[in-house]
């Protein structure tokens, strides 16, 4: 079997429970293959005294069988590529947030610049028969940099969140560049179908490329297969971190701390995507709406700290201090808060347990690619006495779960009837709702998504015509 090479943004030692979602899915292919895992280190090396940083140090480390090599990259290539191109110009442009973009002309130079380093510093480890994994928004022209270095290896790219209609993609200053190093890959996922749909779209208008049938397209002097692979989690795992003694324990204590009361539970990264403000506005307008539920039910929200230094992040955190903080004032009672809110991380072993204690989970984002959280609470559910999920339809993980109960964010009024459903909902609709949920979520689970990736991969062999394809 030719050995994997995965390249993300950052990486994690797939071997430690902690590293969660990505990591685990990796692990085995990774582990099997004697794979290399490169990435950033999450080290910023500043300028010394005398000039430059001396930028792209290497670190090695094995985990296993697997090779973790990471770079570090200088103040100025991080404030480029990751605070400007990556977390201010793609990922608000691709969760359909064009008011927050902030289209600096400085930042794709750097973009481009780490993506080089990432191609320059990564292409002396490589094997002829490698086969090349890339991941997220943050590499897109990687495999572009690494034919320019004349690298032939199989190489796919993965996109973890939402690829928006062409009208929007088009407000990103480079977004022809953009797609154009797409097609320097053999084989390109998106998280949905409508992601999917999107690309198609887009380089059928914008760049005249020509549909060859079964997901590939012909543009640029390349040929490239595109198709939705929709990530998964891994359910066995998931569940056993339920059932082992941590995941009991904080069941337990979460049961017994709110006997007399329902629990709501909201996890997710503090992130402007997420629909945080809408989501505790729905519940404020539940509790208006429906008086009964004072003093029953209890949602506990846990938004984990994330990218603090993109300054859009921090208004998002004081809109939801306000908006939790007047929620309490006006509806809490002396043995009752309405909202628990927590800005910290919570170790991943306690994550289910909470979940398994939680009557109604709220998955409700303005746009999300996936949303793995979704799949979570369902895993870490009592099948005989499950929580029910209430989930916005523009989560991609709604295109796969029907049977949860699919609301409109935006729409406050709506999704707290929905809430109100969920919580009054009878245990034989809970149970078969979670049955046909948690099968899905069984079916296509992260190996499924893993293996049918790089199945196709290994099947996607682009043809390179005639002359230079890629002039970026
Ligand atoms: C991107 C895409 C796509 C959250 N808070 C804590 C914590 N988490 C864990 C969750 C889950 C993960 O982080 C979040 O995954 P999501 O899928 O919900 O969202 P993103 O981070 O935005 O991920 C997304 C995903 O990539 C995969 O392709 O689904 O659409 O945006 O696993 O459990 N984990 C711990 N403490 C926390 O406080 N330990």
């Amino acid at each position: 079997m030719p050995r994997l090479v995965v390249v993300s943004n950052r990486l994690a030692d797939p071997r430690k429970t902690a590293a969660g979602g990505l990591a685990v899915a990796l692990a085995d292919v990774l582990n099997n293959t004697g794979g290399l895992w490169f990435g950033w280190s999450g080290k910023i090396v500043e300028a010394s005294a005398g000039g430059k940083a001396g930028e792209g140090e290497l670190h090695s480390t094995q985990a296993g069988a697997v090779k973790l090599v990471t770079l570090d990259l200088s103040r100025e290539d991080h404030d480029a590529y990751y605070v400007g191109y990556s977390n201010g110009v793609l990922w608000p442009v691709c969760h359909y947030r064009l008011d927050l973009a902030d289209f600096d002309a400085g930042y794709i130079a750097g973009y481009r610049r780490v993506n080089q380093l990432f191609a320059r510093k990564l292409k002396p480890m490589l094997r002829e028969d490698d086969i090349i994994w890339i991941h997220d928004y943050h590499l897109i022209p990687l495999a572009a940099e690494l034919r320019a270095l004349g690298c032939s290896q199989r190489i796919g790219f993965f996109l973890h969140i939402p690829l928006p209609p062409p009208l929007i993609l088009a407000a990103i200053p480079g977004h022809d560049w953009l797609i154009r190093a797409l097609f320097a890959y053999d084989l390109v996922g998106f998280q949905s179908e409508a992601d999917h749909s999107h690309f198609c779209s887009y380089v059928q208008t914008e760049a005249h490329a020509q549909n060859l049938g079964e997901g590939r397209w012909r543009a640029f002097n390349r040929t490239v297969q595109a198709g939705a692979f929709p990530i998964g989690i891994d359910v066995e795992e998931f569940t056993a971190l339920a059932e082992a003694p941590e995941g009991r324990e904080m069941y337990e204590r979460m049961r017994r701390e709110y006997s007399r009361r329902k629990l709501l539970v909201g996890v997710d990264r503090l992130d402007y995507s997420k629909g945080l403000p809408h989501r505790m506005r729905a519940f404020r307008e539940m509790l208006q709406k429906y008086p009964e539920t004072h003093n029953s039910a209890t949602l506990i929200q846990i938004a984990s700290p994330s990218r603090e230094d993109v300054s859009a992040y921090n208004d998002i955190l004081h809109e939801l201090e306000s908006l939790c903080g007047s929620i309490n004032g006006n509806f809490g009672e002396l043995d009752w808060m309405p909202v628990r809110y927590m800005h910290r991380t919570v170790a991943r072993t306690r994550l289910p347990g909470l979940y398994r204690a939680s009557r109604v989970a709220l998955v409700t984002p303005l746009r999300d690619g996936m949303n793995l959280v979704a799949k979570e609470f369902l895993a870490a559910q009592d099948p005989q006495d499950p929580g029910v999920l209430v989930l916005s339809r523009f989560a991609g993980a709604a295109e796969q779960l029907r049977e949860a109960l699919l609301v409109n964010p935006y729409d406050i009024e709506g999704t707290a009837n929905a809430i109100h459903l969920a919580l009054q909902m009878p245990i034989e609709e809970r149970r078969s709702r979670h049955q046909s949920l948690i099968s899905t979520i069984k079916e296509y689970d992260v190996h499924w998504w893993c293996d049918g990736f790089l199945d196709t991969l290994a099947k996607a062999k682009a043809e390179e015509t005639g002359t230079p394809w890629l002039r970026l």
